[in-house]
């Protein structure tokens, strides 16, 4: 598992690097889930492919960016899930965007989920690095190209930050009036659109809610479960929030057959969380 995480720290390096002078132009190809890629999602793919590839404990890659599992050695314990570049529409604003990767043991599946880590490229380059019974660490590389570990990650039981996120007129009446509730008593809006950041917002601050409800354009939600929400529910939790698609105690509960499945997710405090599934239970 070390030399994993050794793999993705040199992979998330080198996109950060390639990130200082990137080309941003789009092309016009698109993802398995239909959006516009641009051309840097598939740069950082395919960095990553090439470095995760050497590493010999990594049976197979799957990723936001390819349609099917790519085998790399048999011999191999682990298969990695991720995304490459979690908030892609904001690279060309210049907002903060990262990647994603979860840790699985044999197959795919959230009970195989055995660790995750996510970086975020902005001002500076860090890394959150997630191992089993564990609080999330948060590290941040340094000018001599070391990641120097900076704090443990840890949500109290009650935050601040509203993260929502869809399209307001597509939310369900439970979604909407969950929402303006939280807003009534005193949270504030804090959403970019890149998930990464902001629930890396959220995890730094100890508290709050992210969440991505089924639209009626999306009933199974917008986020992708092996590549994005497993792995981030892996780290919320650890770092003693809780998840929910609405209706389950945990997001890691949840089985997905289709590699690219999607699903309604809510990663948070205990207090949001709790408020929330209440609130879907009465409808
Ligand atoms: P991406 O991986 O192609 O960037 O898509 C996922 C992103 C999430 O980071 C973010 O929460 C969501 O899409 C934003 O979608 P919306 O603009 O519908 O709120
Ligand atoms: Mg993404």
């Amino acid at each position: 598992m070390q030399d994993i995480f050794k793999h993705i720290k040199q992979a998330v390096v080198e996109i950060s690097k390639l990130m200082k002078f990137p080309d941003t132009s789009y092309e016009s190809s698109q993802n398995a889930t239909g959006d516009t890629q641009l051309g840097f999602d598939l740069k950082s793919d395919e960095l990553i492919t090439q470095i995760l590839g050497q590493c010999g404990e990594i049976k197979a890659l799957i990723s936001e960016e390819k349609s099917e599992l790519l085998e790399l050695n048999s011999s191999g314990k682990y298969v990695v899930a991720y995304d490459p570049l979690d908030g892609s529409s904001l690279f060309d604003v210049n907002f903060a965007v990262g990647s994603i990767f979860g840790i699985y043991e044999g197959k795919a599946s959230a009970k195989n989920l055995r660790a995750a880590a996510y970086s975020i490229y902005s001002a500076r380059l860090e890394l959150v690095i997630c191992e089993p019974n564990s609080l999330p660490k948060l590290y941040r590389l340094l000018e001599n190209e070391e990641f120097a570990l900076i704090k443990e990650l840890k949500m109290s039981q009650k935050g601040k930050i509203n993260a929502c996120g869809g399209t307001q007129r597509e939310w369900s009446k439970t979604h909407a009036n969950f929402i303006k509730a939280l807003f009534d008593e005193g949270y504030r809006l804090r959403y970019s659109g890149a998930m990464v950041s902001d629930l890396h917002q959220i995890l730094c601050k100890g508290g709050g809610l992210f969440s991505y409800p089924a639209t009626s354009k999306s009933p199974n939600g917008k986020l992708r479960a092996f590549f994005e929400v497993l792995p981030m529910a892996f780290v919320v939790e650890n770092a003693g929030g809780k998840t929910t698609d609405g209706v389950s105690d945990s997001l890691l509960e949840l089985e997905f057959k289709e590699l690219h499945a999607t699903t309604p997710c809510f990663f948070g405090s205990a207090y949001e969380i709790d408020k929330l599934k209440t609130a879907y239970k009465v409808g």
